[in-house]
């Protein structure tokens, strides 16, 4: 029986989003207005299925996928690359691989305790976002 993400959830902490930004490649205005945001995610998770919005004041990002099914993920609205995704669990970790210009990009997603964890990768950059129930 895997996890469960279902729910909402308010970031509580941001470490290093300012590197993993600059690594991909966000102009510095874009950055300083960024870093400021408290996003919420809100996760659906039905069996394989998965929605995860995260909405802002700034922007939103909306993302759905199968676990096992590689799909074309464009990034509008962050860094608007195009790459292939792949999301997997590891036991309880949700893995994605987003394979395309960009070296080493992915994220994965986690509970501990009742917090809902957020590791963003790109190239030599790791950030990493906690999230409290709503
Ligand atoms: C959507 C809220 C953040 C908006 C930031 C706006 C501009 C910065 C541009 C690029 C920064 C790259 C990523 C932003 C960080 C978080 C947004 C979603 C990250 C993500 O891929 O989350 C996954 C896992 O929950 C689901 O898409």
């Amino acid at each position: 029986m895997p996890v469960d993400f279902n729910g909402t959830w308010n970031l509580v902490s941001n470490d290093n989003f300012e590197g993993y930004m600059t690594a991909l490649g966000i102009d510095f205005a874009t950055r300083k207005i960024a870093k400021m945001l408290k996003p919420q995610k809100v996760i659906k998770q039905d069996g394989d299925l998965f929605s995860i919005h995260t909405t802002s004041t700034f922007r939103d990002y909306t993302l759905q996928f199968k676990i096992g099914e590689e799909f074309e993920e464009d990034n509008k609205g962050l860094d608007n690359r195009k790459c292939k995704s792949l999301v997997t669990w590891d036991d309880d970790k949700l893995i994605c691989v987003q394979t395309g210009e960009k070296k080493n990009r992915g994220w994965t997603h986690w509970l501990e305790g009742d917090d809902l964890h957020l590791e963003l990768r790109c190239e030599n950059q790791v950030c990493k976002q906690v999230f409290k129930r709503a």
